[in-house]
């Protein structure tokens, strides 16, 4: 039995079928988890999704932004904007179904002891269990009869930093923008959303998330991410696995085999 995390999919069906068959995923056997951003972008959401559903049981995710995004346009909160190339998921008889088991699923999971899988990655001052712990009270959220207040509220940018003493949707703003959006990290504690670009220097205030210091992260503990595809898989260091490799815009897509810790990936043929 082999475990799988595949890095940001964004629609792209038919490389993400070809990732697995080089790998000879077998759903009998084998287990895929995605870090979040299974649609937007890409030319084919409704495929990649009832393709992933019918995985059952030998799938699932995180949630990442663009997923939130979609549960957000499917319910009548936010319009569609044409890039995103969700016209046909929207569309489909099974959006409903396929909205409401997204948002059943986890912002964090801890895979192991020692691993945690989530979208963006993890903020520099929680621990893996105090991460499931707030993936918890989130889903809950979500999957509670309040679940479109909360997605109407989980738009924007403040607050910008991390206090236990936070409630309601402040609160849920927060663990959703840390889990899912967080890129760069301004003075060690501030959530910063404008910079998109690679890292060029790991000192200043300005350092992704992962070059903060971590004290409540062990030694032989790592997190698995997506979401920053300008990174290209590169953090320069084993305990933070990036692997959002931008396949959908026209690099790679790759898979973390959990087993021998390494990296498959194939190219985007365009
Ligand atoms: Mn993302």
């Amino acid at each position: 039995m082999a475990q799988y995390v595949v890095g940001d999919i964004q629609g792209c069906y038919e490389g993400l079928r070809r990732l697995l068959d080089k790998v000879e995923f077998d759903r009998k056997y084998d287990k895929l988890w995605a870090v979040g951003d299974l649609v937007a972008r890409g030319p084919d959401s409704l495929k990649t999704l009832v393709f992933l559903h019918g995985l059952g049981n030998a799938f699932d995710t995180v949630l990442g932004n663009h997923d939130l995004h979609f549960v957000a346009i499917q319910a009548g909160i936010k319009p569609a904007k044409r890039s995103d190339l969700l016209a046909p998921l929207l569309k489909s008889k099974k959006s409903d179904e396929l909205a409401a088991w997204l948002r059943s699923k986890p912002l964090a999971h801890r895979l192991d002891k020692d691993t945690l899988i989530s979208h963006a990655g993890l903020y520099p001052q929680w621990s893996l269990k105090k991460a499931v712990k707030l993936s918890q009270e989130v889903q809950q959220q979500l999957v509670g009869e309040n679940w479109l207040a909360l997605i109407s509220a989980m738009y924007g940018n403040s607050p910008r930093e991390w206090d236990k003493t936070l409630q309601g949707f402040d609160r849920y703003r927060f663990i959703i923008n840390a889990f899912t959006r967080m890129r760069f990290i301004h003075n060690q504690t501030t959530l910063e959303f404008e910079t998109k670009s690679a890292p060029s220097a790991g000192s200043g205030a300005l350092r992704p998330w992962f070059n903060v210091a971590n004290t409540k992260l062990k030694k032989q503990q790592t997190v698995i991410f997506g979401h920053w595809a300008t990174l290209m898989g590169q953090t320069l260091s084993s305990k933070f696995i990036g692997l959002d490799t931008g396949y959908v815009w026209g690099n790679s897509m790759t898979l973390f085999d959990l087993e021998n810790r390494k990296k498959i990936s194939i190219r985007n043929k365009g």
